[in-house]
Formats: structure tokens, C-alpha cells, sequence
């Protein structure tokens, strides 16, 4: 049996990175991982290929190999994945499709002839027992919420891994948290659901050993959502299993009571955590509340941030205008609170309501609910009609965004960021590409570009005070081009 495993492409948004993988040659950021786990979990004797149109492109002679097309794909890859699906259909190649957007929207696609929906531990085995039969059915789906440590090591191998930034594993599915505009909950539960200290330590060895030294993004909707495993099994495993290596720095997301916990952040930074994502949402306290996110209220979140920054962990956050409690005064309380926080990568966008959601059913039930979402939540669209009129939401979101990827602002916020940050205590692995990209940076950045006065202020500014930092500080230009360019190409 020959399986064709396809990832769509992924438009130009804010997280394809796209235009600032540029600088480091690199076509996508991570490979998929969904496919690359239910590769390992078909039979070892079928054979397998992957063409994730990302980073190459799906000719003819790949749907002439293939007896199955296995499909997967987010919301925002949809059209790539309907063109995909048509030149299989043209090709009369079978195809199997799974992954979030199937999952929630699997009536929408009438071609595929097969949908194994939801996760894949509980769906695919009696799919393959149904195809041998030759009885599969259309669709396969389940409410059950299978046990992660039976999930295979990801076949790496299918992947052409010199194209990606990153490579992506996952240790962990769901959140204990109860955020109401947040579908995680609904789609993966409240329990987190782990992968053992075991598991986690040979997917990472099966990396090192194809030779990968790059960073590793750890997929999980909050790493930090069992604790007490993470400090007793996982994390001393993983700051033993660092000792003798170099490069490889890991990335993830964490909620921001993490800043609660010293040994814990102590403990990430020593296992080789460089960076984490957080939803911080809003500063205001009514609208914090009313989408139930506790666990972000009753605090000083710019000292929770900076804790973060100088424990040695760069924080990323998520942004969030259109709440019922936002008052007018927003747009320039988020501006303010993201410029003082020094989260440099900063990612806003309005209040949407996916599926699922007690969010969506509290609108529905008003009748403010527009329609689906784009799936794009930096786009500046929305699915609902929020309170404050869709006209001031809009122009309040351009001025955020016009301010804080604005050469000035940004260039200061990385310096807020530079004065706080704790440099990683893990060894770097050098590649050439890095120069490359340093003078790429100087030609885009520091002659063509409208920043330029700004990058060379930064750049001596660094090389004097901050000379460890200078690599992050060249990155982080070379993303601010990237948040640039998607602000002013795409948004609104
Ligand atoms: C990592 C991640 C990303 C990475 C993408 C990495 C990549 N190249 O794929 C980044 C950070 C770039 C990202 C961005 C976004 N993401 Co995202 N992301 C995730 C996250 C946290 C983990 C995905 C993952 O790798 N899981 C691990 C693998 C093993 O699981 P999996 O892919 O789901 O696969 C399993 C099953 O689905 C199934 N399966 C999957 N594919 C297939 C195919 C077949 C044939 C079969 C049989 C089975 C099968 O089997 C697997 C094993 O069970 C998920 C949340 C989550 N926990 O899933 C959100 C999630 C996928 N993202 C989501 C969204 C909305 C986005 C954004 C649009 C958000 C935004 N902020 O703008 C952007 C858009 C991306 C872009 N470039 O524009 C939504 C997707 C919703 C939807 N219905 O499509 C999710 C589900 C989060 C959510 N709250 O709803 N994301």
C-alpha cells in the first residue's frame, strides 16, 4: 500500500513566519506533526510519503504513486486543502482526511471518502481494521480522550527536516483552565493527558540523532498544566538528558501563573527553555473576568511578565480587543501595557468565538454570532458583533497594530525586553546560516530598510551592553519585518 501524506499550505499570516524564514532559508516553521504521528501508527510494512506543499509541491507523479491520500489541515489552510482534495479526486486517488479542520467541519467536504476524525489513538484502528475488511466506512469519530502514552515516536524521517525552523513534539493534550472564548477544553478536556518522562526522552534522542541541533517547539496547550509530574519526572529527565548537548533549545506555551513558581521556572530554564508563549488577553480586570480567565486576575501582570523575562524565558503573548467590558480606553491601555511589558512578539486580535465554545453560545443566544470564523485570528476579522459597534473595534485594532510594528515602538520594545532578559544558561550550536542571516538582516534591515536607524541604535546598543544577546537581538528584528510586512499586507 503506497500512503501519500499531504499538509495544504498555509497563507501568509502572522505565524507562517514566512518573511522571516527568508533570512535563515528555511520554507516552513514546523513539520506536521499530526501526520507525521499517524505515519507511525499505520503498518510499518505500508509505504509512506510525505509532501507538505509548505516546503515543495505536489506533482502528478506523487498522486500516480499513491494508493491512499492521508490529508490534514487547519482552518486557515482550507483553500490549499480544497484544491489539494480536487486534483486528488481528478487523479482518482482515495483520500482519508483528519486533523482540527475536518473535525469540525467534516460535512463541508463532500469528496473525501473517508473522515478519521478527532484523535487518531482512538480512530484509526478500526478504520484499518474496516479497510482491510474492505468495509471502511465514511466517517470515524469518538468523545474519548485516548491515553498519550501509547502514541508512537513521530516519523521524523518522512520529513525533509533542513527545510523547517523548528521541529514540534507534544507532551501533553489539554488544559486545566476554563477560558470561555477557548475551544481546547471541548476538543482535547480539562485533564491534561501526559506522555511519560520516557516517551519524551526518545523522541528527543531520535532528533539528536538525525542530527538536528535547531529548536524544538513543544506543542502542548499548557505544558505547565500538570506540575506536579512536569517537576517530579518530566523536567529533571529532561535537564539530565541536556547535560551533554548542545543547541536545541525548547520553546512552548504556559499559563501565566507559571510566574507563581520559582523552582518551576528555575527547572525550564535549566531543562533548556528559551521562550513561552501566554495568553495574557487584556489588562482590563472587568474583561478578564468576564471570560473566566482567573487565573491571570488579581495580579500585576507586567511584573508576572517581567518575573518571567529575568528567570530567563522570553515571553510571547496573546492579545485580545472586543470583550463587552473593554471601555473605549483600551486600544491605548493594550498599547501601553505591551510596550512596558517588553513582550516583543505581541499577537492581538479580536474577540472571535469558535465553535464549541460557552463563549458562542452565550452570543447565539443574543444574536450576535455572524457567521464562522476565518480561522485567522490576526486577520482583524470576526465572527461576532461586539458591543462596542464593529467600526470602533476595527479602528481602535489598526491603531494598536500601526503603533506597536511601528519601526519605534517596536525597536524600544525589544529593549525593554533585551534590559530584562536572563541570556540561556544552555550551549549554542553554531551554523553559518546564522552569519548569512546577520548580513541578509544588515543589507534588508540596516540599508534598505525604513527601520534602519532603529536596527543600527539596537545593534550598538546590544553589542555594548548586552553582547550575549546580540543573535536574539538580530532575530528579533528580523521577525518585527516579518510582523510588519503581515500588518500592512493583510490586515483589514
Ligand atoms: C502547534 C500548533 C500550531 C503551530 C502550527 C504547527 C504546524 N505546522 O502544524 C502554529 C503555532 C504555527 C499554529 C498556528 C495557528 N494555529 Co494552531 N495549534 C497548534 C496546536 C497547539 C498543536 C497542533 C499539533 O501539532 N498537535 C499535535 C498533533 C500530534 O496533533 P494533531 O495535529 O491534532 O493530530 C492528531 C489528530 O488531529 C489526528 N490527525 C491529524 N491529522 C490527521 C490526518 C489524518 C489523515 C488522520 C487519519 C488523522 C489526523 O491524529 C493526530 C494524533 O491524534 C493546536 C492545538 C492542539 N492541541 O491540537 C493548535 C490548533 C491546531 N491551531 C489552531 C489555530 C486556529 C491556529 C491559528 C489559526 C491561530 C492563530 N493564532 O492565528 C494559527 C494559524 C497558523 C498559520 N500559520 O497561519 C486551532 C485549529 C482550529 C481548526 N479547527 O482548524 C487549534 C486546534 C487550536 C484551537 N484552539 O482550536 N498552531
Amino acid at each position: 500500500m503506497n500512503i501519500l501524506l499531504v499538509y495544504p499550505e498555509f497563507p501568509d499570516t502572522f505565524w507562517s513566519f514566512k518573511h522571516a524564514l527568508r533570512f535563515v532559508r528555511k520554507k516552513a516553521s514546523t513539520p506536521p506533526l499530526g501526520l507525521l504521528t499517524i505515519a507511525a501508527m499505520l503498518p510499518a510494512e505500508w509505504n509512506k510519503r510525505l509532501v507538505d506543499v509548505n516546503v515543495t509541491s505536489l506533482t502528478r507523479q506523487d498522486l500516480a504513486w499513491a494508493d491512499y491520500v492521508f490529508i490534514s489541515a487547519m482552518v486557515v489552510q482550507q483553500d490549499s486543502a480544497r484544491e489539494i482534495i480536487a486534483r486528488c479526486k481528478e487523479a482518482g486517488v482515495q483520500i482519508v482526511a483528519g486533523g482540527p479542520l475536518f473535525t469540525d467541519e467534516y460535512e463541508q467536504f463532500e469528496e473525501v471518502d473517508h473522515f478519521v476524525l478527532n484523535e487518531a489513538e482512538v480512530t484509526l484502528a478500526p478504520f484499518l481494521a474496516d479497510l482491510e475488511r474492505g468495509e471502511a466506512k465514511r466517517v470515524y469519530m469518538t468523545s474519548e480522550f485516548p491515553d498519550i502514552r501509547q502514541t508512537p515516536i513521530p516519523l521524523w524521517e518522512l520529513a525533509d527536516v533542513d527545510c523547517y525552523a523548528t521541529m514540534a513534539i507534544q507532551f501533553s493534550r489539554g488544559c486545566p483552565f476554563n477560558c470561555d472564548f477557548c475551544n481546547i477544553t471541548t476538543l482535547f478536556g480539562h485533564r491534561p493527558r501526559i506522555k511519560t518522562a520516557p516517551q519524551i526522552i526518545a523522541e528527543l534522542d531520535s532528533l539528536y540523532a538525525m542530527g538536528w541541533r535547531g529548536g524544538v517547539f513543544f506543542v502542548d496547550d499548557n505544558f505547565i498544566g500538570s506540575k506536579k509530574q512536569l517537576k517530579a519526572e518530566i523536567l529533571p529527565a529532561l535537564i539530565e538528558w541536556r547535560k551533554d548537548k548542545a543547541g536545541m533549545s525548547f520553546s512552548t506555551e504556559v499559563s501565566i501563573n507559571l510566574t507563581d513558581d520559582e523552582e518551576l521556572m528555575r527547572m525550564l530554564v535549566d531543562a533548556g527553555f528559551t521562550t513561552v508563549f501566554i495568553g495574557i488577553e487584556t489588562p482590563n480586570e472587568d474583561s478578564l473576568t468576564e471570560c473566566s480567565k482567573i487565573q491571570n486576575k488579581n495580579r500585576d501582570l507586567v511584573e508576572s511578565v517581567k518575573r518571567i523575562q529575568r528567570a530567563g524565558l522570553q515571553v510571547q503573548g496573546g492579545f485580545i480587543v472586543g470583550f463587552d467590558s473593554d471601555p473605549p480606553s483600551i486600544f491605548q491601555r493594550q498599547i501601553d501595557f505591551i510596550q512596558r511589558s517588553g513582550i516583543v512578539t505581541a499577537m492581538v486580535g479580536l474577540l472571535q468565538a469558535p465553535h464549541g465554545t460557552r463563549l458562542y453560545e452565550r452570543l447565539k443566544r443574543e444574536g450576535r454570532i455572524l457567521g464562522d470564523m476565518s480561522g485567522d485570528n490576526v486577520n482583524g476579522s470576526t465572527n461576532i458583533i461586539p458591543r462596542m459597534g464593529l467600526a470602533t473595534l476595527r479602528e481602535g485594532y489598526r491603531k494598536i497594530l500601526d503603533q506597536i510594528y511601528s519601526p519605534k515602538l517596536y525597536y524600544k520594545r525589544v529593549k525593554t525586553f533585551l534590559q530584562e532578559y536572563e541570556p540561556p544558561r544552555i550551549r549554542a550550536h553554531f551554523e553559518f546560516e546564522y552569519v548569512l542571516a546577520f548580513l541578509r538582516s544588515i543589507y534588508q534591515l540596516g540599508i534598505k530598510g525604513v527601520e534602519r536607524v532603529h536596527y543600527w541604535r539596537l545593534f550598538f546598543w546590544t553589542l555594548f551592553r548586552r553582547p550575549r544577546l546580540l543573535p536574539l537581538a538580530i532575530t528579533l528584528a528580523i521577525y518585527g519585518f516579518h510582523f510588519r510586512q503581515v500588518c500592512e499586507l493583510h490586515v483589514l
